[in-house]
């Protein structure tokens, strides 16, 4: 009984954080009043730059980015941010349809009638009344999630109807055809929208197909235009010459890391402080990709022993080590999930001094010894700070141990043996984590 009351209380902890992370992926970053402007015949916008979204009641846009990993049911694809323009991108779900095997829901997992799943709003101001040809840039890894609609001022005209992407899976791709009943692929030019009068219009896009990815899209009077790599720049109403993709890139979370890293570097840097100066930092990063599914299991480094071992804790989120103490610490604690066959993801931090080592240790056989990759920042997190262990078999009850060693370029300067945690992840998915 009491078991039973622990996990429930588990399980609804575990739901509000995700509802509350779900929540922030897929709420706007960008004020209402930001409108996009024409700059050279093109109007360019981020689709993370939306305003608002609406009718998401079935499925929702959610940002990807290098710190922002939704975890919102089916998603079966790794992240794509890498290649995005400004390094977000949203992708709708969950993706329940992820081949034609899966059961085809119309006004569920597809809709062929635009504006009613997954609307996105932009504001975008319009120089010249005229047919204004429609680009968008995607990401597709099946048949069934290449395809959306867009829209006027909650018009859904004919030619903005089932845009579509077929070529090049796996890649960011422009394209702006239209799938028919005769040709799948879609045929060119034939997606436009005729704007009646110069001035502000919402230009909205909405669901297709789910899993769809979607970067970036743009507006053209030119029919012959052809946009490349991640296309032209974007440019908003109340910045004059700013472009948008680095002012409007720093979402909350940034703005709280950025901020946080600044006051370490202070910290470090104080005489005071020395050594023993624990920064405080605020990062969700782990968590964050600790909850993409929900059949990983984690530990974070903070629920590891710290007593009587050379570790300490290093603001909320990591273990490290005194180099002025001990180059060399050691942890141990017990895998309390199910047995069986995991990857296992070390989610390492980098740092500037050297490479911190690290040893992965199951009741005390080695799986796994290596280096942290060096960063240019003091420390930074992400994927390619991340080590995979690939197909270890695990039981309930065993020993998980990690020894940390301090690393250094230059025989002055130490490395703290930083460290966020692991995650035990399905069997094959491990690579979805690291590079
Ligand atoms: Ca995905
Ligand atoms: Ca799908
Ligand atoms: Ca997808
Ligand atoms: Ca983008």
């Amino acid at each position: 009984m009491k078991t039973k009351l622990i996990l429930s209380l588990f399980l609804l902890g575990t739901i509000i954080l995700s509802t509350a992370q779900s929540t922030k992926f897929s709420a706007p970053t960008i004020n209402k009043d930001v409108v996009f402007l024409e700059q050279n015949n093109v109007i360019a916008v981020e689709a993370e730059h939306f305003y608002k979204q609406t009718k998401t009641n079935i499925r929702e846009w959610y940002r990807t980015s290098q710190n922002e990993f939704p975890s919102v049911g089916k998603d079966v694809d790794k992240p794509h941010w890498q290649g995005a323009s400004n390094d977000t991108y949203l992708e709708i779900l969950p993706d329940e349809r992820t081949t034609n095997k899966d059961l085809l829901k119309k006004g569920d997992n597809f809709s062929n009638i635009p504006g009613k799943i997954g609307v996105l709003h932009y504001k975008i101001k319009f120089n010249k009344p005229g047919r204004y040809y429609v680009w968008a840039r995607a990401l597709s890894t099946g048949s069934e999630d290449n395809g959306l609609h867009v829209g006027v001022d909650n018009t859904w005209p004919n030619h903005g109807k089932r845009m579509q992407w077929c070529h090049d899976r796996g890649k960011w791709i422009w394209a702006s055809k239209q799938r028919t009943k005769e040709v799948h692929c879609g045929v060119p030019k034939q997606i436009y929208l005729d704007i009646a009068t110069a001035g502000v219009h919402d230009v909205q896009f909405s669901m297709r197909e789910d899993g769809f990815e979607f970067d970036k899209f743009l507006l053209t009077t030119n029919s012959d235009f052809v946009p490349t790599d991640k296309g032209p720049k974007p440019y908003k109403s109340n910045s004059g010459t700013a472009h948008t993709t680095t002012k409007l890139k720093n979402t909350n979370t940034r703005q709280v890391n950025n901020t946080t890293k600044a006051k370490e570097v202070k910290k470090k840097k104080s005489p005071t402080l020395g050594n023993t100066g624990k920064p405080s930092v605020n990062t969700n990063y782990f968590k964050n990709i600790s909850n993409r599914s929900p059949e990983n299991h984690s530990i974070s480094a903070i629920k590891f022993p710290v007593y009587g071992t050379q570790f300490y804790k290093n603001g909320k989120n990591w273990l490290a080590i005194d180099p002025d103490k001990s180059k060399e610490a050691k942890t141990t604690t017990t895998f309390n999930f199910a047995s069986g066959v995991y990857d296992i993801v070390f989610v390492g931090v980098g740092e500037n001094d050297g490479q911190s080592m690290f040893k992965i240790l199951v009741n005390n056989t080695v799986v796994s010894t290596f280096k942290t990759t060096l960063s240019e920042k003091m420390f930074e997190e992400g994927i390619k700070f991340n080590t995979l262990i690939e197909s270890i078999n695990i039981k309930r009850g065993d020993e998980i141990t990690v020894v940390a060693n301090v690393g250094t370029n230059d025989g002055v300067e130490y490395t703290r043996g930083r460290w966020a945690g692991i995650i035990f992840v399905p069997e094959g998915e491990g690579q979805l984590y690291t590079k």
